[in-house]
């Protein structure tokens, strides 16, 4: 048995207990061969939370040997529709009951506000779980007619395998639940390695799929430094898929370990540096209030940040102290505290990249309008940060930042609008606010982006696939396409009753 560490709850005298093993077979291991740890730290403090086992390269077998067993035995397809429906919905309920401590959980370790983690994030992860527990049963091929009276073909949509997914740190559950829930479905079994930053609450949710009844084996969790642990499974034999969120850098990196060991499918869910259009017809207050939080939800730690908005000349002046207005309203404070809008960034490294750019903006002569002055106090804080009049060679405009930052600036025409806004390595997003509906159509389809918002910003829903174009990604995650991702095809021949001459 590994140990586990008792972290406090602020401003309560409850501890929630951590197991800081690795979670292979059911259960809390140590390490094989290594006492590398992990230290989790709380981005509000910066104080150390608790220190957890770091999986080794040879861990990463261990827990892909033991995916393997169960893929063969107890799952894959041994294992009906129904029963994966039944243990997934049974997770979803477990993760409801806990939703009030995994939520304190989250914020501890990732900064955010326990009131979103618990209404937003863990809401959505249970109606995930639940969205593919619907599926589970429900996963059939096809039968095709083939040009000869006593033969015909079917197809059969067999769980791809063994998978890795490799995880980041600014959605924590939800990109667990994103993951786990259509692999499961499909019948593959999980080696999971969440973010170096942010492991506590996959260990956490390991607990629960052991009281959900899920065969050994099933869910593995191997928290790891990406450079060990990420690239041990992006390289692997034994590892039939790999599913990743994180940087276009990295995501670059497993695509490259994936075609040099096993050619393993990969799909990949990678940066982004989204337009947000905001046409003079647009009513301005309900743009701006969208524009706002379409940068500044999660702290801007989001692949789908809104990052530039680009507003007509002839509203621009208008429009500018309306977005300003708003995105002062939101209140940066402390997870524990039921008025904040967001939280801290969730690293020493983060921050430092975030005021990196912020520096930058101010150097390029973009107009600071709004924040870009650092905090005293202890915790990662960013205020929200407006830079105006920006032009497209600015860093600010060009790099993801995943901070509160946003880069104002002016078109004049719908063309020069959607050519600014297409003027980017990614294609993961995109925004317009219009109420002119022919406009609406046009500009939603010369957008360069897997998601496309219209009169509003940054939804989403299970049902819906998501996903990236350029260097954003490749494939879907949610809705009925995530499926894809997680079944091989294979095609059956037969012959019922020709016979050779
Ligand atoms: O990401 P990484 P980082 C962007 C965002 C952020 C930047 C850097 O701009 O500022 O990336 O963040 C694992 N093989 N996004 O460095 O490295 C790592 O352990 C296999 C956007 O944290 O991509 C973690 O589990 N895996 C993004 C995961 O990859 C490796 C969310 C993400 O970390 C690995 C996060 C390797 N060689 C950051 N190296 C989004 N799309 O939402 C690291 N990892």
């Amino acid at each position: 048995m590994a140990a586990t560490a008792q972290i406090s709850v602020p401003g309560t005298d409850r501890k929630i207990t951590v197991s800081t093993g690795l979670f292979i077979d059911n259960q809390f291991v140590p390490s094989v061969d290594s006492k590398e740890t992990i230290e989790c730290i709380n981005p509000a403090t910066e104080e150390v939370l608790c220190s957890i086992t770091a999986a080794s390269v040879k861990d990463i077998d261990v827990a892909v040997a033991s995916a393997r067993a169960a893929f063969n035995t107890t799952w894959g397809k041994n294992v009906t529709g129904f029963e994966r429906s039944r243990l997934l919905n049974k997770l979803a309920d477990l993760i409801e009951r806990n939703a009030q401590e995994l939520a304190e959980l989250e914020s501890l370790n990732n900064g955010k506000p326990v009131r979103l983690a618990r209404d937003a994030d863990i809401v959505d992860s249970v109606g995930c779980l639940r969205y593919y527990a619907g599926w589970a049963d429900k996963i059939t091929g096809q039968t095709i007619e083939v040009d000869n009276k006593t033969k015909m073909a079917f197809t059969k949509h067999d769980p791809i395998g063994v998978c890795g997914q490799i995880i980041p740190w600014n959605y924590p559950i939800s990109m667990w639940a994103w993951k786990v829930a259509p692999a499961l479905a499909c019948g593959c079994t999980i080696v999971m390695k969440p973010s170096e930053f942010t492991p506590l609450t996959a260990l956490k949710l390991s607990e629960l799929v052991v009281e959900a009844g899920f065969p050994p084996g099933v869910i593995n969790t191997v928290p790891s430094l990406g450079s060990v642990g990420g690239a041990a499974m992006s390289s692997h034999l034994d590892i039939d898929k790999v599913a990743f969120t994180g940087s276009t850098v990295t995501g670059r990196k497993i695509m490259a370990a994936a075609a040099m060991s096993n050619l393993k499918k990969v799909s990949l869910e990678l940066g982004g540096k989204s337009p947000q259009l905001i046409f003079e017809s647009a009513n301005l207050d309900e743009a701006a209030t969208w524009a706002a939080m379409g940068v500044l939800f999660n702290t801007g730690q989001d692949c789908c940040a809104g990052s530039r908005v680009y507003v007509q000349d002839k509203i621009y002046d208008k429009f500018l102290p309306i977005l300003v207005e708003k995105a002062s309203q939101l209140f940066v404070g402390h997870g524990f505290d039921e008025k904040s809008g967001c939280g801290p960034v969730v690293s020493k490294v983060q921050y430092d990249k975030v005021w990196s750019y912020i520096e930058a903006g101010k150097q390029q002569g973009a107009r600071l309008v709004l924040g870009g002055e650092k905090r005293t106090e202890k915790g990662y804080y960013v205020d929200p940060t407006i830079f105006a009049d920006v032009t497209p060679d600015m860093k600010i405009v060009k790099d993801e930042i995943f901070g509160p930052v946003l880069s104002v600036g002016k078109f004049s025409t719908e063309e020069e609008a959607v050519k600014l806004a297409n003027d980017t390595t990614y294609g993961l997003a995109a925004g317009l606010h219009s109420n002119d509906a022919g406009q609406c159509m046009r500009v939603s389809s010369a957008l360069e982006a897997g998601t496309v918002w219209i009169n509003q910003y940054n939804l989403l829903n299970n049902n819906v696939p998501f996903g990236g174009k350029k260097q954003s990604g490749i494939g879907r995650e949610l809705g009925s396409y995530a499926l894809e991702e997680y079944t091989s095809i294979k095609a059956v021949h037969w012959n019922y009753g020709e016979k050779l001459d």
